[in-house]
């Protein structure tokens, strides 16, 4: 359906719902419906963080429920025009596993040039079976799969900056290209890769909606709490599934 304001800015908005309300104002994405849902626009994009074999029940760093928020996260990409999926994808013997450093354990954290790195069970190396995409999620639609934390000596729990924080993956540059604006997130993990990648979001000027029933934490030394005070503060929104009209 196509619409247009006075000055052409509303040209292939996602629907007229979405324009209800507006009165010219600047285009926002996700514009609120007479339900008090947020309905997607073309300008929004669902951000499907880590749904891998290794972070579900089974997996090497499984995380608690992991493989409950698949059927959530397949009714609500079919909400959103774009949906882009990450990977994370390591090389063996990465930096961040507890394998590559003599007598460190997992969930220990040491110091590298980047900073603090938790370290984990080998997870996610690239080309295995652990670091395939979940078999049930059906997002056929998915235009793009970022994959990240494929250097050898650095890791990137965000989907924006590795964990220098500087160096980009390429996403920034694609969401611009495409108009994109702003970013809902669901996946794995809330605390770590969901996180980081909201916040980055923020840095790199997109807004950022975590829904949180779409997402499991690792939860690890209170690492839940801390992620979601530290998203809040950066100014990444929480919200429900039921808070997105799909
Ligand atoms: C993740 C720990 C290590 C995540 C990735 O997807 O949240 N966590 N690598
Ligand atoms: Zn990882």
């Amino acid at each position: 359906m196509m619409i247009l304001d006075r000055r052409g800015f509303l040209r292939g908005a996602a629907s007229s719902v979405a324009v209800a309300g507006m009165a010219g104002a600047a285009l926002p994405a996700a514009a609120q419906t007479g339900s008090k849902k947020m309905k997607p626009t073309a300008q929004d994009a669902l951000l499907v963080i880590d749904v891998q074999n290794c972070f579900t029940p089974g997996g090497s760093l499984a995380v608690k429920e992991g493989d409950q928020i698949i059927p959530l996260i397949n009714r609500l990409a079919g909400a959103f025009e774009h949906v882009i999926l990450t990977q994370d994808w390591h090389t063996p013997g990465h930096v961040s596993f507890a394998s590559s450093h003599a007598g460190k354990k997992p969930f220990e954290a040491i110091q590298l040039p980047y900073g603090t790195q938790v370290l984990w069970p080998d997870h996610c190396v690239q080309g295995t079976a652990g670091a395939e995409l979940h078999k049930d999620l059906r997002i056929p639609h998915a235009e793009l799969i970022i994959r990240k934390g494929y250097r050898k000596q650095m890791d990137s729990y965000s989907a924006f900056y590795e964990a220098d924080g500087k160096t980009p993956t390429g996403l920034t540059g694609y969401l611009r290209d495409r108009g994109l604006k702003q970013v809902f997130l669901a996946g794995l993990a809330t605390d770590f890769c969901v996180a980081w990648s909201a916040m980055d979001a923020r840095k790199a000027g997109f807004g950022a909606l975590v829904i949180e029933d779409a997402c499991r934490g690792i939860d690890a030394d209170g690492s839940l709490a801390k992620a979601w005070k530290d998203m809040l503060g950066a100014g990444v929104k929480r919200i429900q599934s039921a808070d997105v009209e799909a």
